[in-house]
């Protein structure tokens, strides 16, 4: 049961490392105002945070969100309790609703997001290389594709452009609604991965999702997800397992990502590894091999769970790249901006000349 929503040994050695004696591994499908949808080896359950991880938490990310693999104490009779959130491969945030500064999670262990874009009127290579971006800001690895091919007289001709927008991500054509292409996303969904569909309204994803699920489970075409409710779904389950063993990753929060990078990100993503970067003896220290790391030291113990360390260092790679890539289009926006002016001024002159 656990296997078909994303379980793998990898998990389960974190599980049995946790001496969760007397609680058992469950993923939450579905939040909604602090009540949880779970799935356990028992089949589906609602659930809701102990007192202890309540009182615990420093931030609402510490809370549970769909994706999320926690351990939890079932109850005869109610709801199960969660008592642990496990480590997060990746996590999708967004501004919490009424609160400006507050950060919550949308969406945790995604590990690729099919970034979907149309071939038509709306194709925008700012957006995608912005939720690329969002992507690798969460720690998941993006894949970009590139929808309605049967629109499109030439799509190879937009894929040059997605590469200089997005350089070194795989690009992946399709059309969704005819059903080619589609075959090439497997690569992305052997069993135990997650996956999510990012992209603007229209651009196919649902009609994507219903080609991966090999039925017309979701609505398509512009019909609001409130109308469409019941009628085309047989529960509000929002990890939904894919044919091929993978599992499709499909909340409604991921429509209201924060795009864009920042440094406060890593942190607010990373607590554990900057907790322990404040004990390293060099301010600076890059957590490589500098003599007195406390982030190596915690990694070779076991007490930064096992792969933080490595998801860590992807992202601020990945943040290094953005920033550069920022600073080299801010320069090329001001050459620009320099040559129109001067453009202008000797027109200018030469007008009066005349
Ligand atoms: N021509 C063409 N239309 C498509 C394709 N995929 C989706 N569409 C159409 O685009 C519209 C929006 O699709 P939908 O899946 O609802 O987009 P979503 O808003 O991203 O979920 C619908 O009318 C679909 O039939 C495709 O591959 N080719
Ligand atoms: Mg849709
Ligand atoms: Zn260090």
């Amino acid at each position: 049961m656990l296997h078909t929503y994303g379980w793998n040994d990898e998990r389960a050695r974190e599980f049995a490392a946790g001496n969760h004696t007397d609680l058992a591994p469950a993923r939450v499908s579905r939040e909604d105002r602090g009540r949880y949808q779970l799935l356990t080896a028992a089949g589906e359950r609602t659930g809701e945070v102990s007192g202890r991880l309540r009182h615990e938490a420093r931030s609402r990310l510490d809370f549970p969100a769909v994706g999320d693999w926690v351990a939890v104490r079932a109850e005869t009779d109610g709801p199960c309790i969660v008592e642990r959130v496990l480590s997060r491969k990746s996590v999708f945030l967004r501004e919490a609703a009424g609160e400006a500064t507050e950060e919550q999670v949308v969406a945790a262990n995604v590990d690729t997001v099919f970034l979907v874009s149309g071939l038509d009127d709306d194709f925008n290579p700012r957006r995608v290389e912005r939720y690329v971006t969002a992507t690798y800001e969460s720690g998941a690895t993006p894949v970009i594709v590139l929808n309605k091919a049967d629109l499109a007289a030439d799509p190879e001709a937009f894929v040059a452009e997605i590469e200089t927008a997005a350089p070194g991500i795989d690009v992946v054509i399709v059309s969704a609604r005819e059903g080619t292409g589609v075959d090439a996303l497997a690569r992305w969904l052997a069993p135990g991965r997650t996956v999510a569909l990012l992209g603007s309204s229209g651009v196919g994803k649902s009609t994507l999702a219903n080609a991966l699920l090999g039925e017309e489970r979701q609505a398509t075409g512009g019909v609001r997800e409130s109308d469409s409710k019941g009628r085309h779904t047989t529960t509000s389950r929002e990890l939904l397992p894919l044919p091929g063993g993978a599992v499709l990753l499909d909340t409604p929060g991921m429509r209201s990502l924060k795009l864009w990078a920042d440094e406060d990100t890593l942190s607010a993503v990373f607590p554990d590894v900057e907790g322990f970067a404040a004990q390293c003896r060099f301010r600076d220290c890059g957590h490589e091999a500098e003599p007195g790391c406390a982030v190596l030291a915690a990694d070779a113990d076991g007490r930064l769970a096992a792969g933080r360390l490595e998801s860590w260092r992807k992202l601020q790679r990945e943040l290094r790249w953005l920033a550069r890539k920022q600073d080299v289009r801010l320069q090329r926006e001001e050459q620009g901006r320099w040559k129109a002016v001067t453009k202008e001024y000797r027109k200018k002159k030469k007008d009066r000349e005349w």
